[in-house]
């Protein structure tokens, strides 16, 4: 039974991280200053940039300076009250050939300020090692679909842990796997725009969680009884419902399309061990029928599942939204592909609020129904939300997003007092950022930025007053209403 259950929990625990989000790429600009490396990210944009939904001829080459500009952070980080930061470490910067030949000592001392003055003031720095800014001098030998990715994965890791774990007591080895190898392998939407799926993707996955389980070992035999850590992983987790409960085909579609967007990356590691026995034998019988002499999702052997499962201390979930699943009128995908492995089509519904980014509509209660959904899969698995937002456009009044928000800690709550073991939120993002694909057009900031300014000024949005008074005061206040968009340092 659950410790929460007898007192229905309307007040965050004391222990609980209210934090927020950034990644490199999306915020650190000086792309090619100061002996960074070039990324898969930089090459897209540079190269590729028919491929951007966003045709604005943006790229994150200063994105939101943040290189320049380590004080406004952490003033805007310390006006806001955060118990924890979460930011990630650029790859290319540390390492600028990609391996650890040379390692560049402007990277140490920017990611050493932060982490000092995050510190200083008390602010607990959870680390992302790598989200989605890979070397492309790794992507011209294959990046994620070469097996010895997980080596150089670890090499690059231990350089983040010699410099850095005496401080930093929080670890995400990799942002969300299926972005990476679904949207970068499989598709055009992220880079390196491969657009093999059904191949590519399912080589990613299988090198990516070796390589997390790496580092987490690594971290665990060398690291961990110095500084007493925790490491974890982050997955994206978009709830999903069968769009007919009655239907065995739906509850069918809709088990699959899970396991191919999270399954494939979380049962290695939290599950069973290997990929889910149902995604693999789905693979199995159409690459047998499609003439391939073995299936096109590899194998795990005995002592890589042994390796991978159990390699975590907690697991972290970015989830925005969700979709109901279907097996009927599914369109036509390509052959062979990961969708057309699935056989599913994603439903919305035309009455849940559309936010500014195509994919995000709020569908109610999504966060406590996915939330409950892993607490009862991964029963003593510790969670955080890493990420959790809402794109607007520019403004500073953005009633929809304190709205989502209330709305998403309301379901945090009502998730910890049914027993899951949610032990922190990070709401995306601390200030508007180089949103991929989709340029600046879409708003996630607590934080508005001015990109037209080279100086790049912020200006609290409501939403970031809002959020202060939650930390504050650690519960919901429905009534609370800022009476100016004033941040000061408390
Ligand atoms: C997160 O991904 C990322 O971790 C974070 O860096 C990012 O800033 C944040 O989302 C907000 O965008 O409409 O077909 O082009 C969430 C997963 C992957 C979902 C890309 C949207 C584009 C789908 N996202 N995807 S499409």
């Amino acid at each position: 039974a659950s410790p929460w259950k007898e007192e229905p929990v309307k007040k965050f625990p004391e222990d609980f991280l209210f934090g927020a989000g950034s990644a490199a790429y999306q915020v650190e600009g000086a792309w090619n200053e100061d002996g960074k490396g070039e990324s898969i990210w930089d090459d897209f944009m540079h190269n590729k940039p028919w491929l951007m939904i966003a045709q604005d001829g943006s790229s994150g080459d200063v994105a939101s300076d943040s290189y320049h500009n380590l004080e406004r952070d952490i003033q805007i980080i310390r006006e806001l009250g955060l118990d924890s930061y979460r930011f990630s470490i650029s790859w290319p910067r540390l390492l600028p050939s990609g391996f650890p030949d040379q390692v560049n000592e402007a990277a140490i001392q920017y990611y050493n300020n932060l982490i000092n003055e995050l510190l200083k003031h008390n602010i607990e720095p959870i680390v992302t090692i790598y989200h989605w800014d890979l070397s492309k001098s790794l992507q011209d030998l294959g990046g994620w679909t070469n097996p010895n990715i997980a080596q150089w994965y670890e090499d690059y890791a231990r350089i983040v842990f010699d410099n850095f774990s005496d401080r930093v007591k929080l670890w995400l080895t990799i942002n969300e796997p299926n972005e990476i190898c679904y949207l970068g392998y499989g598709h055009v939407l992220e880079a390196p725009a491969l657009n093999a799926s059904g191949i590519a993707d399912y080589l990613c996955a299988k090198n990516l969680v070796i390589a997390h389980a790496r580092a987490y070992h690594l971290y665990t035999s060398q690291y961990k009884p110095l500084h007493g850590g925790r490491v974890g992983i982050v997955f994206s987790a978009n709830w999903h419902v069968p769009l007919n409960s009655d239907s065995e085909a739906d509850k069918l579609a809709d088990k699959l399309h899970f396991q191919s967007k999270f399954g494939i990356y979380a049962n290695p590691i939290f599950g069973y061990g290997g990929f889910p026995k149902e995604y693999s034998e789905r693979v199995a019988e159409k690459s047998a029928a499609q003439g391939f002499p073995r299936s096109r999702l590899p194998e795990f052997s005995e002592e890589e599942k042994h390796f991978v499962l159990g390699s975590y201390d907690f697991m972290g979930v970015n989830h925005y939204t969700g979709q109901l699943v279907t097996a009927e009128n599914v369109p036509e995908y390509a052959v062979p592909s990961l969708l057309d492995d699935t056989g599913a089509d994603l439903i919305t519904l035309n009455e849940w609020k559309q936010s500014t980014s195509p994919w995000i509509k709020w569908m109610p209660n999504s966060l406590y129904n996915q939330l409950l959904e892993l607490g009862n899969l991964y029963p003593g698995v510790d969670f955080y939300i890493t990420e959790n937002g809402w794109s607007g456009s520019t403004g500073l009044v953005d009633d929809d997003r304190v709205d989502y928000l209330r709305s998403c800690l309301q379901q945090c709550l009502d998730a910890v007092a049914d027993g899951v073991r949610l032990k922190g939120y990070y709401t995306w993002s601390l200030m508007d950022s180089f949103e991929w694909a989709f340029g600046y057009d879409a708003r996630f900031g607590l934080y508005e930025i001015d990109f037209e300014d080279p100086k790049r000024p912020h200006t609290p949005r409501k939403s970031a007053l809002v959020y202060k008074h939650i930390i504050k005061t650690r519960t919901i206040d429905y009534d609370y209403a800022p009476d100016s968009l004033v941040m000061t340092i408390d």
